[in-house]
Order: structure tokens, then C-alpha cells, then sequence
């Protein structure tokens, strides 16, 4: 039975432990009979839920009333992770909760440890918008963020002989006390139909698919405040008078569900397969039925809190949207459907509104991941959207003719216009003096590869090389989402600096010069609750300690008065003790996942985030591989002479069709086999593949992190976010000069920081060198891929995984991510690794000045540069 509530020992933890156990006695997912630890979870979860619920209603309230300008962070992805440690440390409650359990019998480290991470994400977009809204509700900014409720998130990653295995993920089997499901909250969202002009001259869209989105409230308290406010996720089915009874009753019982089935599905998963036109279509209706249900709420909100005398020309006052990426790009037509459509505003009107409301924020360079969709697909979902982007766009090309040089008309209008691939209005025509058709039809023959919607590139089976095909293939309309955002929006931001002057240069370098005033930089941040306070006591203690309070959790600038203590003997001994004792956490972790039993005394080498190709854990691996094989070359003083022992950790999911990403993992797996079996090498390396990253692994992975990889391809990285985090724990970064590494080392200091490889500006002509045939490799180089090909690493085939680095040219050949390029300054920079790490007083002072050099790194500088430059809010703290 579960204990009483226990002898007072502070007010406030007889408060928690009679909650928890009134919460234990009355949930009724488990017999009240036993108490096990997966029980007192959800009661301490649902108990801290209760204090959260009454925050996040009085921030209601204190909003409604007010009825200041509200930011709504639209986005398909949140990286939530998980909530119970983050909210009662948000609420200073973890001593209370702590003693409360113990009460019970219970750690509440280990109670913590039951909860599944809201694994909401894919990669650093989502784990952004998630620190995003910790930083709006801490700093008491009115905001809502609003995404969708995946009932299996991205996917579960299984490790197997096979290699990466994807296992859908059961995040809500026990029930999720982090939600309120809002039955009272729900919008129809309307799909396929027809387009009609009513006799009033109004557009009507009738007919179709109509599914209701339901809205499941997600609490998100801010650290030191009362301030709690909604993460609203949809969730999507049909309302009971759609399930048909007739075919029920008459056996056909899956006929019968159909339309239930057909809106389910569309919250099923995040980023469903779209290498079929139902996946593209799904994926669209996703995108979809965000926009809709949200601009709906953000409308239902305007109206309730300006009472029956709003004026629309209000509306850009009250309500700023920002778009994370392209995928809400359709809220942009759903605003303007809404405003004309149903409202009843004149085209001009809305049009004027919308583009005072939106702004788009850019997370990537790669010219692939640059949303298109199919005009067809798109003109048979949402028949009035297009009618509305086809306008836009026309529109769009009258006010080029009349601003842009003849000269450059035909270029502009190729780089900028929405719609690509279709005609150009007759008038449009007549200017140009080129033939269109035939221009495009000749530039498409240079197209030769494709990735699929989210980046990720498609099989390479599925492309085909133009120049042998026997007739030219007219190219598919496509709906350009990118140019649309920045046609639409009155602000485009980049995430880094490096990257924001990518964007205006290279990117959208025709918008930039038409419009300079839109484009900004607001470089990303991670909140330093989540990422160190809360991860790693430890340091956080040190920190405390030698900086004189608490403070610096809200006001980051503090960590820089770390620096005039860098080489005090005794912040170097607490803080090389706080360092050792995660990683002692960690090795008991990776002992209990994956079975590898490694040395705390070894250097700590990491690198985790998504695979892909130009984040180069191909680089990185093999890398490992030289050095293992010159471990076994050499005679065993002089191995230990010249390398410390290190353990280099991999994590990160490769999306699962992306073959050449799972050929990486595959790899990191097979030489830790080899390597970690090899009694001749001992602890001086070992080669982990950390299973499933996610947030709540990378909370145990980065507070004991000594040495993280940052190692793109210079230019391809908009800007990485762990780089912050690893920093902000005292961590050494080894990196290129890309995204946000060129600011985290000018803060850190450049001896702080192990830099190699070419520079963004140099790529271009690197890779025609290669092209040229005129790339001599490096031997290093080419003697760690001979050694995978010899087979030390066992029998699986990776011709097609090394030949991407063979050749000059051509699709997955010809090293277009110059891994070889780089690979000697590489293997240098590492070899001042071990040469820097040697010197332990040396590291640990390179570590400290790392925290002390990341103050600019916290998510909440980018809000309030969010919030000044783009949102024009304001922050008001709930009385
Ligand atoms: O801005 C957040 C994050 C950046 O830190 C990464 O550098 C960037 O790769 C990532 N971008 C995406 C793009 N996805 N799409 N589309 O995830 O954004």
C-alpha cells in the first residue's frame, strides 16, 4: 500500500508528499495496492502538474485581461523531453520533491528516470523551439507555441547486427500527465473539395474531407516566475456522427472507421515516409491542419480578447507568427483564406495584415531541403490555396517588371517566383526577350540529384541522370514554400551569423537586394535551466560556489567572472571533481545500454546529432580508424607516448531512408566491435554507439563531455545548438569554421578551441578542383579507408559508403562533403587533442574558459532579440 504521508518536515514537503500520495491512492492506472516506482512517477508527476495547472491559469487570465501582443511559434517539431526535473526545478522545489519521495523510499533522480522523453523532434529545429519556449515563459513573454501531437513521435532507434533499426516509439503508453486535453477546444480543418464564386462575389470552398483538430494543452512554466504558458498540440480525428454506424452494424467495420482512420493518421507519426504521393499527401495535410487549427485559435483569441468592437487593422498588434522553417508556410494562405473568404476583408487588406504578421525563420542552406511541393497535389488538397499562392505570385512578378532591371528580369524571376515550372502570365512574357521554356528546360538537364522534404536524401535509386535519358521530361510544378515565406513575411532571420550572411548573399541573394531591411540574424541559444543547472549539478554547484549565487541561471553574463579564476588551483580541483563524477554517471550508463565498459580516466570524446553526411561522423570514424591503426603499429611505450586514451562516442538517428546515413552508422558500430574486443589496445580507445539519442541522453552524455565534435562541412551547418550546450558544460569543441562554431570560438577564446578544415569561402572552388581531377588525397587518408576495405572490421559491404569519397564527381561519388579534403588537418587537430589533454591544468583550463566563454549562448539573449527586433512584445510578469 502506499505510505502515508510522512512527519512534516518543512510545510512544503508535507504539502508534496500528501499530494503525491493523494495522486497515488487515485490514479487509476495502477493498483493502489502496490507502489512501484513507475506508480510514484506519475503521482509526483500529476502533483507537480496540479501546482503547474493553476500557474498556467492564472497566466490565462493575467493575459486575457491585459491583452498584450502575443507571439504564436508555429512549428512541426518540439524536443520537449522530459518535464517532471525541469518543472520542480523550474518551481525551486527539487529539495521538497526530493526529501518528499525519499519519504516513500523512493530517489527522485530514479523516479525521474521513468518518464519517456517527449521525443516530439528530429534534430535541432525541434530541441530549438522547445528551449525557445522555456526562454519566452522565464522571461515572462506572452507566447504559445504550437505544434502537433505525433502519437509515436520520429521513431524508436534499435542497434542490431543489421545496424539502425526504427521501432515506432510508445511515448503515450502510460498516459501523459504533462497534457490537458482540451475537449472544449477544436477547429475543423477542411481538405480536397471544390472552389466556387457565391453570388456575393465571395469565394466558397465546399465539399471534401473535414477533420477536427483538438487541442491538448502542454504547461510550460518558466524558472523563478509564475509565468506558464501553453505548448497547444493538435491532435486529429472526426467528430462521432462521422463514424458510420449503417456500415458498422452491417459487418463492414473497417469502411465504417474510415473517415476516423483517415484524420488519425495524420498525427500517427513526424515526417512519414513521402517517397509515395500518399506520404507527400500526408505529409501535406500535416503541415496543414497546423496552420489551419492554429491561425483559427489565434483568431478565436483576437476576437475574445478585443471584444465585439475589433477592427482587423489591429490584428498585426496584437498577434505576431512566427513560421520555425517552411513547414508552416500555409499559414500564410489559411490567414489570408480566413481574413477575405470568411471575413470578408478586401484582398489589399489581408494582404497588408498578413505580411505585418508573419516571419519566416531559415534553419538551412542545403538548396534540397528547401521545401517544394507538386502544384497538382497541392491544387487538389487545398483547391482555394492555390488559388491564393497563384495570386500572390502573379503579383509578386507585376512588382518585378515595374522595380527590377529588364536585364536582370529573367534571372530574378527564376530565383524568386513561388511557383516554379509554370507558365509566366502572357504580359510577363512579352517583357522577356528570351524563351522561358526553353531556358528551363535546358537548366533542369543540370539537375542531378533530389532529397526529400526534410533534407534528407532519397535512394539513390530514384534518381536519374538526365543525360541519359532519351527524351527531356518537362519538370514538375512545384510551390517554391521558401520564396513564399519571404515574399509574405516582413522578416527572414538566419540562426548564426555565418549563416545569416549565407542566407542574404547566396540563398535569397534576389530578395536581399530588393528588400535588405527584412533579413536579420538571431543566433540560436539553448536554455541553461535544461542544459546546465538542471543536467549537471555538479558543475552548477562549482559555479555557485565560485561566482557567489545562483544568479547567473537567469543572467548568463555572470560565467564570463569564471575566467579570472581559469587557473586557481583549487576552482581547477571542484571542478575537475564535478567533471569526473559524470562521467562516472555516464560509463555506468553506457554499461547498462550498450554493454561497453570504459574508463572515466579516458578522454571523453562526443559527437551526437542527427547523421547526415555533411555533419561527417564519416570524418570523425574514420579518423578513429587511423588512429587505431597506428595504435596497433606502433610498439606499446611509444602508443602511450603519443595518444591518450580516449573513448569516442557516436549517437544520432539516421532518417530511415537514408541509406548512406544508416551505411555511417552501421560502421561506428562495427569498429567499436573490433576495436573494444582488441586486448592489445585496452582503454587506450574505445568506440561507443550510444542507442536512441535523444534529449534525456544527451543530459547524461554532455555534462561529462571533455572533447565534442562540430566537424560539417564549412557553410552547410546553419548554426548546431549542442555546440552550446557541450560549451556551457565546460567542453572543448574540435570544429570547423562553420555555423555557430565561429562565434562560440570567438567568445571562447581561439586557444580554447581545436580548429581544422577549409573555410566557407573556400568550398566552391575546392570542389571544382575535384571536379578538374586535380584533388591529390592525402595517404592518411587513403590508408584508413584501405584499412576498412581490408576487412578489419568485418565482412559487410562498404564499397557504396567509401566510394562517396572516390571519384571526382557525379551522385554520392566525388567527396562532395571534402571529408578527404579535410581528413589531415583533421587528424592533426587531434593530435593536439591528445598533446593539449596531456597537460591536465592546461585541459581544465580550456574547460573552464568554455563556460565562461558561453554566456552569449543562452536561448534567452535570442529571445529578447527575438522579441525587440521581430515580435515587438514585451515581457509581463504575472502579478
Ligand atoms: O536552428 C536550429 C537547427 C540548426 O542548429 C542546425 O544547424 C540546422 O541543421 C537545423 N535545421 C534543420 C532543417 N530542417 N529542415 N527543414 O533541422 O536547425
Amino acid at each position: 500500500e502506499v505510505p502515508a504521508a510522512p512527519e512534516p518536515v518543512s510545510e512544503d514537503v508535507l504539502a508534496i508528499a500528501s499530494s503525491i500520495k493523494y495522486h497515488a491512492d487515485f490514479t487509476p492506472l495502477f493498483s493502489p495496492l502496490k507502489f512501484e516506482i513507475k506508480h510514484a512517477y506519475v503521482a509526483t508527476a500529476q502533483s507537480v502538474r496540479d501546482a503547474l495547472v493553476q500557474r498556467w491559469n492564472a497566466t490565462y487570465e493575467h493575459f486575457q485581461k491585459t491583452n498584450p501582443k502575443q507571439v504564436y511559434y508555429l512549428s512541426m517539431e518540439f524536443l520537449q523531453g522530459r518535464a517532471l526535473l525541469n518543472a520542480i526545478g523550474n518551481l525551486e522545489l527539487t529539495n521538497s520533491y526530493g526529501e518528499a519521495l525519499r519519504n516513500f523510499g523512493y530517489d527522485l533522480e530514479a523516479v525521474a528516470e521513468q518518464e519517456p522523453d517527449a521525443a516530439l523532434g528530429n534534430g535541432g529545429l525541434g530541441r530549438l523551439a522547445s528551449c525557445f519556449l522555456d526562454s519566452l515563459a522565464t522571461l515572462n513573454y506572452p507566447a504559445w507555441g504550437y505544434g502537433l501531437r505525433y502519437k509515436y513521435g520520429l521513431f524508436h532507434q534499435v542497434i542490431t547486427e543489421e545496424g539502425q533499426q526504427e521501432v515506432a516509439e510508445s511515448w503515450l503508453e502510460l498516459g501523459n500527465p504533462w497534457e490537458i486535453p482540451r475537449h472544449d477546444v477544436s477547429y475543423p480543418v477542411q481538405f480536397f473539395g471544390e472552389v466556387y464564386e457565391g453570388e456575393d462575389g465571395k469565394k466558397q470552398w465546399v465539399g471534401g474531407e473535414v477533420i477536427h483538430a483538438v487541442a491538448y494543452d502542454v504547461p510550460i512554466p518558466g524558472y523563478k516566475t509564475r509565468n506558464t504558458i501553453s505548448l497547444r498540440l493538435w491532435s486529429t480525428t472526426v467528430p462521432a456522427q462521422d463514424f458510420d454506424l449503417a456500415s458498422f452494424n452491417a459487418g463492414k467495420h473497417a469502411e465504417a472507421a474510415k473517415a476516423q482512420a483517415s484524420a488519425e493518421k495524420i498525427c500517427d507519426v513526424l515526417y512519414p515516409g513521402d517517397g509515395t504521393p500518399e506520404g507527400k499527401l500526408l505529409r501535406l495535410k500535416q503541415q496543414y491542419t497546423l496552420c489551419s487549427a492554429s491561425i483559427q485559435d489565434m483568431i478565436f483569441h483576437f476576437k475574445l480578447r478585443s471584444g465585439s468592437d475589433y477592427s482587423w487593422s489591429d490584428f498585426p498588434s496584437k498577434v505576431a507568427i512566427q513560421m520555425n522553417d517552411t513547414h508552416p508556410t500555409l499559414s500564410v494562405p489559411e490567414l489570408l483564406r480566413i481574413l477575405v473568404d470568411v471575413e470578408g476583408l478586401s484582398w489589399e487588406e489581408a494582404w497588408k495584415i498578413t505580411q505585418k504578421t508573419v516571419a519566416y525563420t531559415n534553419h538551412t542552406v542545403l538548396p534540397e531541403a528547401l521545401e517544394k511541393w507538386p502544384l497538382d497535389l497541392m491544387e487538389k488538397l487545398l483547391p482555394r490555396h492555390i488559388e491564393i499562392i497563384k495570386r500572390i505570385d502573379e503579383e509578386f512578378l507585376q512588382s518585378l517588371v515595374s522595380t527590377v532591371n529588364k536585364e536582370d528580369l529573367e534571372k530574378t524571376i527564376a530565383n524568386t517566383r513561388i511557383l516554379d515550372n509554370v507558365e509566366l502570365p502572357e504580359a510577363i512574357k512579352s517583357i522577356l526577350t528570351v524563351d522561358v521554356d526553353d531556358k528551363e528546360a535546358t537548366e533542369e538537364l543540370e539537375v542531378t540529384e533530389e532529397a526529400d522534404l526534410t533534407g534528407q536524401e532519397k535512394e539513390e535509386e530514384t534518381v536519374v541522370k538526365p543525360q541519359e535519358e532519351e527524351a527531356v521530361v518537362k519538370p514538375p510544378a512545384v510551390v517554391r514554400m521558401a520564396n513564399l515565406c519571404v515574399i509574405a513575411g516582413h522578416k527572414v532571420n538566419g540562426v548564426a551569423a555565418i549563416h545569416s550572411e549565407i542566407v542574404k548573399d547566396e540563398v535569397f541573394n534576389d530578395f536581399y537586394k530588393m528588400w535588405p531591411e527584412k533579413f536579420q540574424n538571431k543566433t540560436n541559444g539553448v536554455t541553461p535551466r535544461r542544459w546546465l543547472r538542471f543536467a549537471n549539478p555538479e558543475l552548477s554547484k562549482v559555479i555557485t560556489k565560485w561566482l557567489g549565487s545562483e544568479d547567473w541561471v537567469l543572467d548568463t553574463e555572470q560565467l564570463s567572472g569564471l575566467r579570472k579564476f581559469a587557473e586557481d588551483e583549487e576552482l581547477q580541483r571542484d571542478w575537475v571533481q564535478a567533471k569526473r563524477a559524470s562521467k562516472v554517471k555516464l560509463a555506468a550508463f553506457i554499461k547498462e545500454k550498450t554493454g561497453a565498459v570504459i574508463s572515466p580516466d579516458a578522454l571523453f570524446d562526443i559527437q551526437v546529432k542527427r547523421i547526415h553526411e555533411y555533419k561527417r561522423q564519416l570524418l570523425n570514424i574514420l579518423g578513429v580508424v587511423y588512429r587505431y591503426k597506428k595504435l596497433k603499429e606502433l610498439p606499446a611505450a611509444e602508443r602511450e607516448a603519443k595518444y591518450v586514451p580516449r573513448v569516442s562516442m557516436f549517437g544520432g538517428k539516421a532518417f530511415a531512408t537514408y541509406w548512406q546515413a544508416k551505411r555511417i552508422v552501421k560502421l561506428i558500430n562495427d569498429v567499436g566491435a573490433t576495436v573494444n574486443n582488441d586486448p592489445e589496445i585496452g582503454d587506450l580507445l574505445k568506440v561507443v554507439f550510444v542507442p536512441d539519442y535523444n534529449v534525456s541522453v544527451a543530459e547524461v552524455l554532455i555534462p561529462a563531455s571533455e572533447l565534442s565534435e562540430h566537424i560539417s562541412t564549412a557553410g552547410l551547418e546553419a548554426s548546431g545548438t549542442s555546440n552550446m550546450k557541450f560549451s556551457f558544460n565546460g567542453c572543448v569543441l574540435i570544429g570547423t569554421l562553420d555555423g555557430a562554431n565561429v562565434e562560440i570560438r570567438e567568445e571562447v577564446g581561439e586557444d580554447n578551441f581545436f580548429l581544422f578544415g577549409a573555410f566557407a569561402h573556400e568550398i566552391a572552388n575546392l570542389r571544382k578542383e575535384r571536379t578538374e581531377g586535380k584533388f591529390v588525397p592525402d595517404p592518411r587518408f587513403e590508408e584508413a579507408k584501405d584499412f576498412i576495405k581490408s576487412g578489419a572490421f568485418g565482412s559487410y559491404d562498404y564499397t557504396p559508403l567509401l566510394a562517396s569519397l572516390e571519384g571526382n564527381t557525379g551522385f554520392g561519388q566525388g567527396d562532395f562533403f571534402l571529408v578527404g579534403q579535410d581528413f589531415p588537418s583533421y587528424i592533426e587537430a587531434q593530435d593536439e587533442v591528445d598533446e593539449a589533454y596531456k597537460d591536465q591544468k592546461k585541459w581544465t583550463k580550456m574547460s573552464i574558459l568554455n563556460t565562461a566563454g558561453s554566456p552569449k549562448f543562452s536561448s534567452d539573449r535570442t529571445i529578447h532579440e527575438y522579441a525587440r527586433d521581430i515580435w515587438g512584445i514585451k515581457s509581463l510578469p504575472v502579478p
